[in-house]
C-alpha cells in the first residue's frame, strides 16, 4: 500500500514551517531566495503572465524527469522583470502582475496591475513533514474554482477537497472525490480577477478549495518538493491559452471522429455489427463509427481476433467503410499472462522484460478480463515504441481508432468476480520508468493511463498515414496531446445526465476539449424520455458517442419507439449540419487550447451571474443550449447574458441580461445564437464523407461579429504543412442595413467547387460562388 493514500491520519506530526528569507539572488529567469533550514525557493518567470513557484525543503531541486508534461524553463522567451526591495518585501513585477515575497514570515502574495490580490499564501505559507508538502493560501469570499479535470457534481468547485489520483471510479456519484482521470490543475474566478494554477506533481497530491477550512485553499502532495504554476488570467481563455502552452494542446482528430459514434458492450460478431450498420443506413441515423469492445478478442487477449465471432475482420472492415463507417476497437492494459500458449504479445513482453515487476525482481500479476495478467510499464520509451507498434495487428485489418480503458490502471488481486477480490494498483514500491530516470510507481501511477495513450497515438501515427482517433478513461495533464477522453462508467438516470455537462465543461477547463459522456448512460436501462433528452445534449459533446452496459437493455436510438427515434435523428442530423463549425471549434482547441464545450462564463467572467450556472453551455462562442434533464420538465428557466440572442427554432429575438421562460416539449432542446454570430452548416449527410460539400451555408444573426472558418482535407496530416485555410467572415450593423463581410481565404488548401448561401436572419438570403476571394454583401 502507499505510504499516504487518502486523508492523512489526524495524530501526524507537526509541519514544519518556513520561516524567513535570509536572501536572494537575481538569474537570467527568476529569483533564488536562501530560507532558514537550508530550504530554498525559486520564483522563475516564463512570462509576463507566468510564474513558477518551487519550493524544497533541502535547498535542492531535483531535475527535470523525463516524463516532466511542463514546457522547459529554457524553452520559454527571456521576459522582462523589475525587482524592488523593502524591509518586509520583495516584489518581481512583469508586465501584467506583481510577486510578493514577504521576509517574516515568508510568504508568496499576488496582485494584478490594479492591486487586487490573488492567490496568497496565508501566514503558514508553505510547510513540510516525512514526504508530504502544503502551501496554503487564502480564498477570498467571492473566489468560484473550475476545472481539476475529470470532476463529478456541479461546476463551481468551492468546499471540496479534490484528490488527484487516477481510479477506476465506476459508480462515481455527484460526490465521489478521486476519478479516472487526475489533473492537477485549476481556474479561481471573480469579477475581473482570475488566475489559474498548475500543481507541477505526479506524486499523490490534494486540492482541499475551503473544505477544511472555508477561506483556505490547501495544496498538498507527496513529492518532497513544492512545484506549482500561477497563471494569471484575468480572462479564463488567456488562463487556458497559457496553461496549454505549458502542458500541449490536442491535435487535430480526423473529421469523422466529430461524428456521431455507436457503441455497445458488445457488438460481439460480425453479423451483430453488420445488422446494426444496416440499421443505421436504413433508418436514416447519421453515424460514422462503431466501436468494438472487449469481445471481439480471442478470450479478452489484447491484439488478438475471436475467429469464430469475427472470422474476417479485414473484410468486415472493408465492407463498412463501402457504407462510410470507422472501426475503433478497444485495448485494455492487461496482457493475458499465457506463457504456455503461442501468445506473442505476452511472449514478446516477457521475453523483452517490458512488463511491471515488483521490487523483488518478480513480474507483478494482477487480475483483470483474461484472469491472471501482467502490464507494460509505460513510463519506458522502449515499452511505449513496442506497444504503439502492436498496434498493427488492429490497423493492418483497417481499424481507424483505439479506445483505451481500464489504464488507471484498474485490476484486482484475485480473478473479476471471486468472493474477497479487491482492487489494488502497482505496489507503490515497484521500479517504473527507464533507467537512466527510474522512479517507483509512488511517483508516476497517475501517469500510467496518459503513457498508454500516448504509446498507442505515437504508435498510429506512425503506422498510419492518416489521422486516426483516441479515447482513453485515465489521463492526467497533457493527456489532450495523445487522445480525446469519456467519463467512464455512468449511469442511465437523470442526475448523470444533468452532470455530464459540468463535468465536460471542467475538463475542457483544463485544457481537455475532446470528451464525452456516455449518451443513453452506461449503466442501466434508459427510459424513452431519459434517452431522448440525452441524445439532445450529447449532441452538444465534442466526443459524440452511444455507449451501454452488457445486460443492459439495447441502447440504439431505435429501441424507444418512433417518436425517440425521430427526435434522436432529428438531434443527430442538427450535429451533422454543424459539422463545419464544430470542425473550426476543434481546430480552436488545437491552436489555442480553447474549450468547444464552454460553460457560460468562459465568455462572461465579469458576470457573476454566470458562476454557478450550470446547465446551460455554449458551443464555441455563438451557440448557446439550455438541455433538459429532469424528467417530466417542458419548461424552463435560460439565463439570457448581455447582449442580444434569437432563438434558434423560431428565429425570435431575444433581449439579454435577462431570464426567461421557454418552451421545451420533448422534441425541442432550447438553443439560441448570439447576435453576431456567423455559423457555417452543411447539409445533412448520413456519414462525414458521403457527399462533396458543394453548398454551405452561413447562418447569420444581425448584429456585430466575426467567425473564422477553419478548413483542411480532414483526414490526412497535409495540414501540417501548411494544406488548410482560413476564411474571415465579419457581420455589423450599418443604419439599417445588415453588412456581412467575407475576407479573402488564407492558406494552401482549395475547397471543391461550391455555393456559399449567407442567410441573415428576418433579412433573407444572398448567394456567391466561393472563389476565395473577398466580399461585402448588404442586407436591407
Ligand atoms: O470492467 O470493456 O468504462 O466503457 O464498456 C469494465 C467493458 C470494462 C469499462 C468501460 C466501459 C466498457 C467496459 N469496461
Amino acid at each position: 500500500m502507499p505510504e499516504f493514500i487518502g486523508q492523512l491520519p489526524k495524530n501526524e506530526p507537526a509541519w514544519n514551517a518556513i520561516s524567513s528569507v535570509q536572501s536572494f539572488q537575481r538569474y537570467t529567469q527568476g529569483i533564488h531566495f536562501d530560507c532558514d533550514h537550508n530550504s530554498r525557493l525559486t520564483l522563475t518567470v516564463l512570462s509576463p503572465n507566468l510564474i513558477r513557484v518551487r519550493f524544497s525543503p533541502n535547498g535542492e531541486l531535483t531535475p527535470r524527469r523525463s516524463w516532466a508534461v511542463n514546457l522547459p524553463n529554457a524553452e520559454w522567451n527571456i521576459v522582462d522583470f523589475n525587482i524592488q526591495e523593502t524591509n518586509e518585501l520583495i516584489t518581481v513585477e512583469t508586465e501584467k502582475i506583481k510577486v510578493c515575497v514577504q521576509r517574516h514570515p515568508c510568504r508568496i502574495m499576488c496582485f494584478d496591475k490594479s492591486g487586487n490580490p490573488f492567490a496568497h499564501d496565508t501566514d503558514l505559507g508553505i510547510g513540510w513533514r516525512k514526504n508530504q508538502i502544503i502551501n496554503w493560501k487564502e480564498i477570498t469570499i467571492e473566489e468560484r474554482f473550475y476545472g481539476f479535470g475529470e470532476r463529478s457534481g456541479l461546476l463551481n468547485q468551492r468546499g471540496k477537497c479534490l484528490t488527484n489520483w487516477t481510479t477506476d471510479s465506476l459508480d462515481y456519484t455527484m460526490l465521489t472525490d478521486e476519478m479516472y482521470q487526475a489533473i492537477p490543475f485549476f481556474m479561481s474566478l471573480r469579477p475581473n480577477v482570475g488566475y489559474g494554477l498548475f500543481f507541477n506533481t505526479t506524486f499523490w497530491s490534494q486540492f482541499d478549495v475551503g473544505a477544511d477550512q472555508l477561506n483556505t485553499l490547501q495544496l498538498k502532495t507527496q513529492d518532497s518538493q513544492l512545484d506549482y504554476y500561477i497563471i494569471y488570467g484575468p480572462e479564463p481563455a488567456t488562463i487556458l491559452e497559457t496553461y496549454t502552452q505549458l502542458t500541449g494542446r490536442m491535435p487535430l482528430p480526423p473529421r469523422w471522429a466529430l461524428g456521431y459514434h455507436q457503441c455497445r458492450w458488445s457488438y460481439d460478431s460480425e453479423t451483430e455489427v453488420r445488422e446494426l450498420v444496416k440499421q443505421l443506413r436504413n433508418r436514416r441515423i447519421p453515424c460514422d463509427v462503431v466501436h468494438l469492445d472487449i469481445d471481439y478478442m480471442q478470450g479478452f487477449r489484447v491484439f488478438t481476433w475471436n475467429k469464430q465471432r469475427f472470422p474476417n475482420p479485414k473484410k468486415l472492415i472493408e465492407d463498412l467503410k463501402q457504407q462510410g463507417i470507422k472501426v475503433v476497437t478497444i485495448i485494455d492494459p492487461g496482457v493475458k499472462f499465457d506463457p504456455e500458449a503461442d501468445y506473442q504479445v505476452c511472449d514478446e513482453g516477457l521475453k523483452n522484460d517490458y512488463f511491471i515487476r515488483r521490487v523483488d525482481g518478480q513480474v507483478f500479476h494482477g487480475y483483470v478480463w483474461p484472469d491472471r495478467a501482467v502490464f507494460p510499464d509505460f513510463m519506458r520509451g522502449k515499452v511505449r515504441e513496442w506497444w504503439g507498434n502492436l498496434q498493427h495487428y488492429l490497423t493492418d485489418v483497417g481499424v481507424a481508432g483505439i479506445w483505451n480503458d481500464m489504464n488507471e490502471p484498474a485490476l484486482n488481486d484475485r480473478p473479476f468476480g471471486d468472493v474477497g477480490s479487491s482492487k489494488i494498483t502497482f505496489p507503490m514500491d515497484a521500479p517504473a520508468g527507464d533507467e537512466e530516470d527510474k522512479t517507483t510507481w509512488k511517483e508516476t501511477h497517475n501517469l500510467y493511463g496518459m503513457n498508454m495513450a500516448r504509446a498507442c497515438y505515437e504508435g498510429l501515427e506512425k503506422l498510419r498515414s492518416q489521422r486516426s482517433f483516441v479515447l482513453t478513461r485515465s489521463g492526467f495533464a497533457g493527456v489532450q496531446c495523445y487522445s480525446a477522453v469519456w467519463t467512464g462508467d455512468n449511469h442511465s438516470k437523470w442526475e448523470y445526465l444533468e452532470m455530464s455537462l459540468p463535468m465536460l465543461c471542467n475538463l475542457g477547463l483544463s485544457g481537455v476539449a475532446f470528451v464525452g459522456a456516455d449518451i443513453g448512460g452506461f449503466t442501466g436501462d434508459a427510459s424513452p424520455e431519459l434517452f431522448a433528452r440525452w441524445m439532445q445534449m450529447g449532441m452538444l459533446y465534442p466526443l459524440m458517442r452511444g455507449h451501454s452496459m452488457i445486460q443492459t437493455k439495447r441502447h440504439e436510438p431505435w429501441e424507444f419507439g418512433q417518436e425517440v427515434e425521430d427526435i434522436c435523428r432529428k438531434y443527430i442530423e442538427l450535429r451533422y449540419q454543424l459539422l463545419p463549425y464544430f470542425y473550426t471549434l476543434f481546430w480552436q482547441a488545437a491552436d489555442k487550447g480553447e474549450p468547444i464545450l464552454r460553460p457560460l462564463l468562459y465568455h462572461y467572467p465579469n458576470d457573476s451571474q454566470t458562476y454557478e450556472l450550470y446547465d446551460q453551455v455554449l458551443i464555441g462562442s455563438d451557440l448557446m443550449a439550455a438541455p433538459i434533464y429532469r424528467p417530466g420538465v417542458e419548461k424552463r428557466m435560460v439565463y439570457l447574458p448581455e447582449g442580444t440572442w434569437y432563438d434558434w427554432w423560431s428565429r425570435e429575438l431575444l433581449q439579454g441580461s435577462q431570464h426567461i421562460l421557454i418552451d421545451a416539449p420533448l422534441a425541442k432542446m432550447p438553443l439560441f445564437i448570439r447576435a453576431g454570430a456567423i455559423i457555417p452548416l452543411v447539409s445533412v449527410m448520413q456519414y462525414t464523407e458521403e457527399l462533396p460539400i458543394d453548398e454551405l451555408r452561413l447562418l447569420v444573426a444581425p448584429g456585430t461579429g466575426k467567425f473564422t472558418l477553419y478548413e483542411d482535407d480532414g483526414n490526412t496530416f497535409a495540414y501540417r504543412d501548411g494544406m488548410s485555410s482560413t476564411t474571415q467572415y465579419r457581420v455589423d450593423l450599418e443604419g439599417n442595413q445588415v453588412v456581412v463581410e467575407v475576407g479573402e481565404r488564407k492558406g494552401k488548401w482549395i475547397p471543391i467547387e461550391r455555393k456559399v448561401i449567407v442567410e441573415v436572419i428576418g433579412f433573407g438570403e444572398q448567394e456567391f460562388i466561393d472563389d476565395g476571394s473577398q466580399r461585402r454583401l448588404v442586407y436591407q
